[in-house]
């Protein structure tokens, strides 16, 4: 399983979102993130990765893990590397304004009113539960390039 990492910032009642304008989920709309280099530590990858997709800037000790998510796709081959370990914090105090890059378009929504249908469509099991204040382990098993569950687990846990 490949470790990504995936971050949510959260001002107020909002809560920050990328349009991934470019690979692996294109066309959708997710959290901040990607893949965690060799020699990479996962928060590290979290951080950097925020940089370079929005711009802003934040330190480890900000990023509060709430999730860690098994995603597997059955229909695709292993070498393609679609199967990950998806480790979720969310953040709420960086320095610096997002910025739009070659990668994400920055959108703010009201965590009252998250677009789920843009999303991937795991999202709407367990990103409602960590926007409100829950800790989770998951995992999902797609057919369909990701277009249909097979089968998903929750649980909550402690980070
Ligand atoms: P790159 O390959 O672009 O990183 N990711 C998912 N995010 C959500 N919300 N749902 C999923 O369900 C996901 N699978 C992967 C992790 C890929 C980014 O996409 C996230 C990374 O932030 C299948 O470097």
């Amino acid at each position: 399983m490949r470790p990504v990492t995936l971050v949510y910032c959260i001002r107020g009642n909002s809560v920050l979102f990328g349009m991934k304008k470019r690979g692996f989920g294109s066309g959708k709309l997710n959290g901040y993130g990607g893949k965690v280099d060799s020699g990479e530590k996962i928060i590290d990858s979290a951080v950097r990765e925020l940089f370079e997709e929005a711009r802003i800037l934040c330190r480890k000790k900000d990023l509060k893990k709430v999730a860690e998510i098994d995603f597997y796709f059955n229909d695709i081959p292993k070498e393609k590397g679609w199967n990950q370990t998806v480790h979720v914090y969310i953040l709420r105090k960086w320095l610096g304004e997002v910025e739009e890059t070659e990668e994400m378009t920055p959108e703010w929504h009201k965590i009252s009113k998250i677009p789920l249908d843009k999303m991937w469509i795991d999202d709407e099991y367990w990103l409602p539960l960590i926007l409100k204040g829950k800790k989770i382990k998951a995992s999902f098993v797609f057919d369909q390039e990701g277009e249909s569950i097979k089968k998903y687990q929750i649980a909550e846990t402690r980070f």
